[in-house]
């Protein structure tokens, strides 16, 4: 399965030519080593970064999600401050991250709002890299699989409600199995840990839908150059989400090389 490495910028970088100057040493480096592209890139920018970042990524090897979409609506309506899967695809995203744990913890997502989140997005065709993962103390206290469990509900409440969106959910799903604990900290649960959690994954999708058994699952939090690796050696480890180290060309196409 073709590994998919994906840069998460959250809310960096401080000003547009930062971005610019980024996008630009991410491009030279793509499109002039044909080899990087046998693994998939994409970028996630802020939000007023979008439509810029979408546009220039048009016909590229490189890939353009938006961070977050609306729950409320898929095209327009009065939600200050919301941006619709419409109006994200509009800008140049083909894909979009939902439920990532900062939005989880910082804007209280529910379970009902992610599952709108999701239908919205396939609605509009967007892909979507649905997050998940345990906190520090539910992995101290071992109930890492007990909550993925609950998380990955939203797909399966989602298949049961909207099932006409069965195959476009199957084909546009990628699942990121993030643990809190790890995310931005330089700690990271081992290899074998990981595969065990993805392994999990994988076996609940299937058991939602026979079509999901083919769902990319990657890891996010603290990858980075040195560990990409170790991570990339597992066949149930499908790519990484990046975070800090996605700010770096440098940094995310090592990233990239050790998936491809
Ligand atoms: C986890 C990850 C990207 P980082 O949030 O989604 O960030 O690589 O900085 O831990």
């Amino acid at each position: 399965m073709q590994a998919w490495v994906i840069g998460n910028w959250k809310q960096n970088p401080a000003t547009m030519s930062e971005v610019n100057a980024l996008l630009e040493t991410l491009l030279a480096t793509v499109t002039d080593d044909s080899d990087r592209t046998s693994c998939q890139l994409m970028v996630a920018p802020s939000c007023v970064h979008l439509a810029t970042v979408g546009q220039r990524l048009q016909n590229t090897p490189i890939l353009c999600a938006a961070q977050d979409i609306s729950a409320h609506s898929d095209s327009t309506g009065a939600y200050t401050g919301d941006c619709s899967a419409q109006q994200v695809a509009d800008a140049g995203a083909s894909w979009t991250i939902v439920g990532h744990s900062e939005r989880r913890q910082y804007h209280q997502e529910s379970h009902d709002a992610l599952m709108y989140k999701l239908k919205h997005a396939f609605t509009q065709n967007l892909g979507v890299i649905f997050c998940v993962g345990e906190t520090q103390e539910q992995y101290d206290n071992k109930q890492t699989l007990e909550v993925l469990n609950d998380q990955l509900a939203v797909v399966k409440d989602l298949l049961d409600k909207a099932s006409h969106l069965a195959k476009t959910i199957a084909d546009n799903l990628i699942i990121a199995y993030e643990p809190v604990w790890a995310i931005g900290t330089g700690k990271v649960p081992t290899v074998d840990e990981v595969s065990t959690t993805h392994d999990y994954i994988k076996t609940t999708l299937a058991g939602f839908s026979e079509a999901l058994t083919q769902t990319r699952v990657l890891y996010g939090g603290s990858v980075n150059a040195d560990n990409a690796e170790s991570f990339a050696a597992s066949p149930v480890i499908d790519g990484a989400l990046v975070g800090g180290a996605s700010l770096k060309a440098e940094s995310f196409l090592a990233i990239a090389d050790a998936f491809a």
